[in-house]
């Protein structure tokens, strides 16, 4: 017969059993595979310390960034690549300033500080990034006349860039996704990612946002409402 303490000491240990296990799952509960690809979203000069449109604390994101991409067989880079004068840019609209909005054919556009010009140092991928295996780098945001915040699909909402077809003839079935910023480039990658069918996972701090008028709440709950899984860096499995 089991007396009280007995009962007690056997009950705890079951209890301890199971929170390690939980917790040992929470801690990597997730492998990507080999239809799994990472992105990696314009992590370039002008979005780090001393870059023109410099994202807070945006060199946060490399050494994380370079911890899970371990992880991926399949690595695709962005490039915000803009040519000069580009449509985005506040520097092109007499008596507008940066962060201000204007409306476009195609709709509303933050206007933005000049950034990630074609071929200056300011576009160049962070030179911190050690990402090896990538595989593919795409640019983006090379018309004059229009945006492209995400790595699908320009701001007209019907040009595509390419990425959706290569995903697909590479039989990628999901997309993590990283980089800068967290309200635009990669909330609009995102959130194009499901609309072309893919599983997309955001990983929070291997990204950080620029904030303007309430774009970051805005863009989380955009994403949470498209089935965007929202997941930390410590849920991928890294390594053995
Ligand atoms: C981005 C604003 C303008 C981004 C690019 O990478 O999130 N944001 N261009
Ligand atoms: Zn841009």
């Amino acid at each position: 017969m089991l007396d009280r303490r007995r009962m007690l000491a056997g009950l705890s240990t079951a209890v301890v059993a199971t929170l390690a296990t939980d917790k040992l799952w929470a801690a990597a509960s997730i492998k990507p595979d080999d239809a799994s690809a990472l992105l990696v979203i314009d992590v370039q000069n002008c979005f780090l310390p001393g870059g023109s449109l410099a994202v807070k604390e945006g060199e946060q994101v490399v050494p994380v960034i370079n911890r899970i991409a371990k992880a991926f067989a399949n690595v695709v880079m962005t490039q915000d690549w803009h040519t000069p004068g580009h449509v985005s840019f506040a520097s092109v609209h007499s008596g507008k300033k940066p962060f201000e909005t204007i409306d476009l054919a195609y709709g509303k556009q933050v206007l933005w500080p000049d950034h990630c010009v074609q071929g200056t140092d300011g576009a160049a991928l962070s030179k911190d990034l050690s990402i090896p295996q990538a595989e593919l780098i795409i640019r983006k945001g090379f018309h004059k006349d229009v945006d492209s915040y995400s790595a699908f699909l320009e701001a007209d909402g019907k040009t595509s860039t390419g990425l959706a077809g290569y995903l697909k003839a590479r039989k990628i079935k999901r997309v993590f996704v990283a980089g800068l910023a967290t309200d635009f480039c990669v909330a609009w990658t995102a959130l194009d990612a499901r609309k072309a069918g893919f599983e997309a996972y955001v990983v929070e701090d291997a990204c950080r946002g620029i904030d303007t008028q309430g774009s970051l709440a805005k863009a989380w709950a955009d994403m949470a409402k498209a089935g965007v899984k929202r997941i930390k860096s410590g849920d991928i499995a890294v390594g053995a």
